[in-house]
């Protein structure tokens, strides 16, 4: 299990930020091609065959990956940093998501608002606990209100991943509820 878990973690280093990790690309919509993908890690040292990449992608706790139809590519649903096109629909979002953070970006989050740092978006949750899970990951977490209905009647765009997260690129510090 803890070697899942490992494995697991360097996968999504792989279809999220570093392919090059395990020598492999993602085409624009970030797929990549499974047969390359097992033996680009197996090549890093680290051992899995098919049955353990479908027994990961299977057993993942927030479904963070996908295969096509036939099984021949697979991809991250969401958290990228490098440029691709997941084709993730429009979707209207629910009057309030939050977002989870660490008190310490508090400062800097009140004058620059949301930004997505490193990723392609922000990332929302709509519901608290959630939210309170994701700031852990930070520090002291914070969970953050945003008046996403709001902001969609302002015309931004939201798009919701395959497995439930909330993606949309920046937000303004006057949709924060501040109390
Ligand atoms: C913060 C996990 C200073 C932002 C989760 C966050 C999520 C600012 C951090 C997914 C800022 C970026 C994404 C500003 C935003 N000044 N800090 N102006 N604007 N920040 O990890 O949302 O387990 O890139 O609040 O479940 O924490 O990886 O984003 O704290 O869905 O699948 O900058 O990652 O999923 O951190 O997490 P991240 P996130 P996985």
């Amino acid at each position: 299990m803890e070697n899942l878990k490992k494995l697991s973690v360097f996968i999504s280093l792989v279809l999220r930020h570093k392919p090059d990790e395990a020598h492999i690309t993602l085409d624009e919509h970030g797929w990549a091609n499974v047969e390359e993908l097992l033996a680009g890690i197996n090549d890093t040292g680290r051992k899995i065959d098919i049955e353990i990449l479908e027994e990961i992608v299977r057993t993942d706790n927030k479904q963070r990956y996908s295969f096509n139809e036939d099984k021949t590519l697979i991809r991250a649903n969401q958290g990228h940093s490098i440029p691709v096109d997941v084709e993730l629909e429009e979707q209207q979002p629910p009057q309030f998501l939050y977002h989870g953070t660490a008190d310490r970006f508090l400062e800097s989050i009140i004058i620059e608002g949301l930004k997505p740092m490193s990723r392609l978006y922000v990332h929302l949750s709509k519901d608290e606990e959630t939210a309170v899970k994701v700031g852990k990951r930070h520090g002291n977490p914070v969970v953050l209100k945003i008046r996403t209905e709001e902001m969609y009647r302002d015309g931004k765009k939201f798009y919701l991943s395959q497995n439930g997260v909330w993606l949309t690129k920046y937000i303004e510090k006057k949709y924060i509820e501040m109390n």
